[in-house]
């Protein structure tokens, strides 16, 4: 029991509820956090659950749905639409925006959630995650889908929950990025990590090195050089993770630093990246950015996207900002012509460097 610790309801009270605003913002948070702890409830069941295993059913991004896709899905429809809070839903696992609708009641914000996410890791029970972003919604009319078109440095609040050993919950208001730890003994989230900061620099990255032979130059440069380690340009060694949950590699970045790349490649060219912009990368961006971190496309800031489609992809660099930096200054160079590293005989004709 942690008598005397800050739970995330004084948190808000004291940082957040100043205003009309702020204090249905902080409302709306503590329903995020009853959606989290009901997930968080389902997953720790595991197969007893009867949460294991794949659905029949694809959503609209052509994935196969797990039952907790879906389950997670409702538990936050569901709060979302008797909160009263937001006039409106959107959400990785439903094609078209949800319009919250008489009898119930319509509030001043948009929420765009990815219910669970890194849910392929479920049934080897690695450690998933939701990720949710928090607008303003457009006044009192019923939203409609340009409304939640904005870019992601008009987020009232971002965060994430990750699964894991312990139940997480990590979120930003614009005011820094803090991290809370589920209680289950007392069902309370207290405040483990005010005030986060990414280290500037790190020895860590993170890629899905069996797309290589897809990535761009600037990006291939940039892997080559930390796995050459101190025998290369870098002149330290580095170490290499992988979990396939961005909220795990995330919250491990914002523990210790590191660089998380799902970059622009050719494998598919209508998919400019994997992962999408409004409730994945966006709400990471904003979390990351307020911890100290940078997150780019490698050609433009994130948050500065203006979005087209609710469910577009975008390039994902965060991270350490020194490194988010250097991979963004490597893009420039590639694309200004101006890289000399890639006239090295190091490169062969296919313009990957080759040690
Ligand atoms: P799933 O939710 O389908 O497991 O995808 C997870 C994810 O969107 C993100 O959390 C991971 O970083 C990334 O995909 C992993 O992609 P790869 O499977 O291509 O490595």
């Amino acid at each position: 029991m942690h008598l005397g610790r800050k739970t995330l309801s004084k948190f808000l009270i004291e940082n957040v509820s100043g205003s009309h605003e702020g204090a249905a913002l902080a409302a709306l948070l503590v329903d995020v956090a009853a959606a989290v702890k009901a997930i968080a409830a389902l997953s720790a069941k595991g197969a007893l659950g009867g949460v294991a295993g794949t659905l029949e059913s694809v959503n609209v991004q052509g994935e196969t749905q797990k039952p907790l896709d879906v389950l997670s899905n409702t538990a936050f429809v569901n709060t979302f639409q008797l909160g009263g809070l937001v006039a409106g839903v959107a959400s990785e696992e439903m094609d078209d925006p949800f319009p919250i609708r008489a009898p119930h009641t319509r509030g001043p914000f948009l929420a765009i959630f990815d219910p669970l996410d890194g849910s392929s890791n479920i049934d080897a029970n690695v450690s998933v995650g939701s990720i949710f972003s928090i607008l303003h919604a457009p006044g009192q009319q019923e939203p409609g889908l340009d409304d939640y078109l904005q870019p992601g440095t008009r987020q009232v609040a971002a965060g994430y929950a990750l699964y894991g050993p312990a139940t997480l919950l990590v979120l930003t208001v614009g005011r820094g990025t803090h991290g809370f730890t589920l209680d289950r003994e007392v069902g309370n989230f207290i405040l483990t990590h005010p005030d986060i900061k990414i280290p500037a620099d790190t020895n860590e990255f993170a890629i899905n090195t069996s797309n290589e032979r897809f990535w761009e130059p600037p990006v291939s440069r940039y892997v080559e050089e930390c796995k050459a380690g101190k025998t290369g340009p870098r002149e330290r060694d580095f170490n290499m993770r992988w979990i396939a949950s961005m909220v795990a590699e995330v919250h491990r970045i914002l523990m210790r630093g590191g660089i998380f790349m799902y970059p622009r490649d050719t494998k598919d060219p209508s998919k400019p990246g994997r992962l999408r912009l409004m409730y994945e990368a966006n709400p990471m961006s904003f979390i990351v950015e307020q911890a100290g971190g940078g997150a780019s496309t490698g050609r433009e800031r994130i948050l500065d996207i203006v979005p087209g489609q609710i469910h577009q992809r975008a390039p994902v660099i965060l991270g350490s900002r020194n490194e988010v930096d250097r991979l963004v200054r490597y893009h420039q160079e590639y694309d200004a012509g101006t890289d000399k590293s890639y006239d090295s005989p190091l490169f062969s004709e296919r313009g990957l460097y080759r040690p």
